[in-house]
């Protein structure tokens, strides 16, 4: 059985992409709804209903576990989805979440995500029911989107962008910063050197792709790590931009695309 993914288009990519690495023997069938997207600007009950429709979807290609690749999914229908379907769903929040908490040294932690994301607290609301006396300041980044998705990840616009979004969390002085948005991962060169040294970068994907292992736990060892597993992707809208942006973000050729 493969692990299904989705995501409101190809960010989620970035998640695969670390599951990827960690568990290159296990097959994944990726959903991206690229007809629908963004789901940043949505209203959480719109959310709900779209990340209902895909995960019925999914389940019905008999899937093993899901994994909520997208963060304003995460932040807003994770509770549902778990209450109404029956195996593992994992979402991008809490895994970023616990990293934040274990690294933060001063108890500053600033999160950044789409306004949808940073709308639902959900970053802040995870952080602080692992420790409640962490600080949490948090920015929403729209632009960020389009951008790494126009491949504008190191010119003076995202330079000049990244310095007027992250200007406010340098001024908090934060230690710690969760990339809480599937897109972000891809500005990681440009969002560190504009925070500056000492400020730890917490990439969600990553942090979902070891959590997605210890679920599957010696389960995923059962085949020899020598084999590949099979990467099917779904998109709701044609197929041609989702392969131009997915390959990389994926930093591959994606294989069949439907
Ligand atoms: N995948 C979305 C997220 O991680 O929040 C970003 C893209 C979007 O829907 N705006």
């Amino acid at each position: 059985k493969a692990i299904g993914v989705f995501d409101s288009g190809v960010g989620g990519l970035t998640v695969l992409k670390e599951i990827m690495k960690v568990l290159p023997q296990e097959d994944t069938i990726y959903l991206g709804d690229t007809a629908r997207v963004p789901y940043g600007t949505k209203s959480p009950e719109t959310v709900v209903r779209y990340s209902r429709q895909i995960t019925s979807f999914l389940v019905s290609r008999d899937i093993k576990m899901l994994v909520v690749a997208c963060n304003t999914a995460s932040a807003v229908s994770l509770t549902a989805l778990k209450k109404e379907f029956s195996i593992p769903i994992v979402g991008v929040i809490e895994p970023g979440a616990r990293r934040a908490a274990a690294v933060t040294r001063s108890g500053k932690v600033g999160v950044i995500g789409t306004a949808g994301t940073i709308k639902s607290s959900a970053y802040a609301k995870a952080i602080k029911r692992i420790n409640p006396g962490i600080e949490v300041v948090t920015r929403a980044c729209p632009l960020f989107v389009p951008l790494a998705e126009e491949g504008w990840i190191d010119n003076e616009i995202a330079r000049l962008t990244a310095q007027t979004y992250l200007k406010g969390l340098k001024e908090e002085s934060v230690d710690t910063l969760v990339l809480g948005c599937t897109h972000y991962p891809i500005l990681k060169g440009i969002i560190a050197e504009v925070m500056g040294d000492g400020v730890t970068l917490v990439d969600s994907a990553e942090e979902t792709a070891f959590t997605v292992a210890e679920i599957l736990g010696k389960k995923s060892l059962l085949r020899p790590t020598s084999e590949k597993g099979n990467h099917h992707f779904f998109v709701t809208d044609v197929p041609a931009g989702f392969i131009r942006v997915g390959s990389r973000f994926l930093g591959e050729r994606l294989g069949d695309v439907y």
